[in-house]
């Protein structure tokens, strides 16, 4: 390798989507309508994507040894049964490319403690004993910037909850190429939005609906059956009016805002669209349209992922290829890296 610095315009850039999610145990409806769907859009689209079980992000929490594994192919599976193709998109584990974290410890030398200290995920999941929190767990953000920078990806879509960490990834990119006066990460464009940018819990219409929520009521789980997804939004909570025929109307309703945004969002509809055929109805009446669609729509993902789990060597190889093919891009952008650090690489 040369000695001379390459730098990019950021034009130059190749339009590839990266975005990952935690094998923490448990996918919700919120995985599925805020990340996966979308990550399966931009698979047609014109871009090359990526798309990543990020198992190290996971241990930053306490998770059991005896189930990540089972964990890890079980979201491979639900990658796979929503539509991710292994042939278009590069699916893997990120512990299998170790350019992730070597690239992360790079960040960590850029981000700022300041910066850090201001995520709201670490204080949410933190709590009150933040002392008690993995280091990890804090550093969750940097990883996460070179789990995305390490492909030069251009484009991330995710759930509303990830855009101050987004933002971070841009911060560290721009620190890092001033710093250096190179020209060398891009700017990354989050993609986050639609009517599932942020889906509630169905208890509680101010807290997103989360694997980590006391009550299962609060969640539709990818493998619950149509009996407990039927039972679950009957028992959503709601209000006593009846829905209202424009979107001005659901303001301050944020139950009943959360029900037809799922339910649009489900049918790839505008919420607008949904209001002028709903508008007038009481929710006794559109509940079981909600049930029905939502069935409709998770028992085929629920019943492919319960067939690639039968025997998880198709997934295995699947994740073994992810990680060839992954580490080709990865391993050049990281020895650039080192290159414009100054790291010796004898
Ligand atoms: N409720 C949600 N609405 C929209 N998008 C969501 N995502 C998660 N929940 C919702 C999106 O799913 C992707 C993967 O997220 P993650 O692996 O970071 O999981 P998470 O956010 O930790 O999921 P939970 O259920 O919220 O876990 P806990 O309870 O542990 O915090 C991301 O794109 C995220 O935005």
């Amino acid at each position: 390798m040369s000695n001379a610095v390459q730098t990019h315009s950021n034009d130059t850039f190749k339009k590839r989507v990266f975005s990952g999610i935690q094998p923490s145990g448990g996918l919700t409806l919120g995985n599925y309508l805020g990340a996966v769907k979308r990550f399966v859009q931009m698979q047609q689209e014109d871009y090359e994507t990526i798309y990543c079980m990020v198992d190290l992000h996971a241990i930053t929490t306490w998770q059991d040894p005896k189930k990540l594994k089972h964990n890890t192919r079980e979201l491979a599976a639900f990658f796979i049964a929503s539509g991710i193709d292994p042939d278009k998109s590069i699916l893997f584990n990120q512990s299998g490319v170790s350019a992730h974290v070597e690239l992360g410890w790079v960040f960590n030398c850029v981000a700022r403690m300041g910066w850090m200290k201001r995520m709201t995920q670490f204080k949410d999941k933190a709590g009150k004993n933040a002392e008690n929190a993995s280091l990890g767990l804090f550093g969750y953000p940097a990883l996460m910037a070179a789990d995305i920078l390490v492909y030069h990806a251009t484009h991330v879509p995710v759930g509303d909850d990830q855009k101050q960490h987004l933002e971070l990834t841009r911060d560290i990119a721009a620190k890092f190429n001033h710093d250096f006066g190179v020209d060398f990460f891009p700017m990354i464009e989050p993609v986050i939005g639609g009517p599932a940018a942020r889906v509630m819990s169905l208890r509680d219409g101010s807290k997103k609906m989360s694997k980590s929520d006391p009550s299962d009521l609060s969640r539709i789980n990818m493998g619950d059956d149509a009996d407990t997804i039927a039972q679950k939004f009957r028992k959503a909570k709601t209000d006593p009016d009846a829905l209202p025929s424009e979107e001005v109307g659901l303001e301050g309703r944020a139950e009943a805002k959360n029900l037809i945004s799922i339910y649009a969002a489900l049918g790839d509809q505008g919420v607008s669209d949904i209001l002028s055929d709903v508008g007038g109805k009481q929710f006794s009446e559109f509940k079981p349209m909600l049930v029905e669609r939502a069935v409709e729509k998770l028992s085929p993902i629920s019943q492919e992922m319960a067939r690639l789990m039968e025997d998880t060597s198709e997934i295995d190889r699947v994740l073994a290829k992810g990680v060839e093919k992954a580490t080709a891009i990865a391993i050049p952008v990281l020895k650039e890296t080192y290159e414009i650090v100054g790291i010796l690489q004898p």
